[in-house]
């Protein structure tokens, strides 16, 4: 059995002004994850360049750090069994047009530079834990049981 763990993920400018925040909580509480922090935010330039670290050199940089400060985004820490492994799975492939049908990309959007939801990348070690820290104060995530954790795993 893999560990239970926590995973960051946010729903982008895109998915918050096409009204999809719910839809996208609704896909993550449906498989069984559970909520333990969120905070609707606007990011800033600062924030964006210590998030997309990674991209900051690469050509589409710009781009993507006007799209993701242009509007308020969606910040959260859902948890569970292998969750950023399977937050992923369930996003589909960083092209939309590249996502199968039933993946949120796959689903929900059509262009690589409007793709609906970031989730932390489970082949970066320590990605989930780094991001949450970035977007969360330790008494900003909650702690608690749901009442069909028994239900959910054997
Ligand atoms: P992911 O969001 O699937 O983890 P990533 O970390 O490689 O993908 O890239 C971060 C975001 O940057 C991605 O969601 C969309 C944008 N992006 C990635 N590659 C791009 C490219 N070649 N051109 C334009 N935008 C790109
Ligand atoms: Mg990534």
């Amino acid at each position: 059995m893999s560990k239970r763990e926590r995973t960051f993920v946010m729903v982008k400018p895109d998915g918050v002004q096409r009204g999809l925040i719910g839809e996208v909580i609704s896909r993550l509480e449906d498989r069984g994850l559970k909520l333990v922090g969120a905070k609707f935010m606007q990011i800033d330039d600062e924030l964006a360049r210590e998030h997309y670290a990674e991209h900051v050199e690469k050509d589409f940089f710009p781009g993507l750090k006007e799209f993701i400060t242009s509007g308020p985004v969606m910040a959260m820490v859902w948890e569970g069994q292998d969750a950023t492994r399977q937050v992923r799975r369930m996003m589909g492939e960083t092209d939309p047009a590249d996502s199968a049908p039933g993946t949120i990309r796959g689903d929900l959007g059509l262009d690589l530079g409007r793709n609906v939801i970031h989730g932390s990348d489970h082949e970066d070690e320590g990605a989930n834990e780094r991001e949450i820290d970035l977007f969360f104060d330790d008494d900003e995530l909650v702690d608690y049981d749901r009442v069909d954790d028994e239900w959910l795993y054997e």
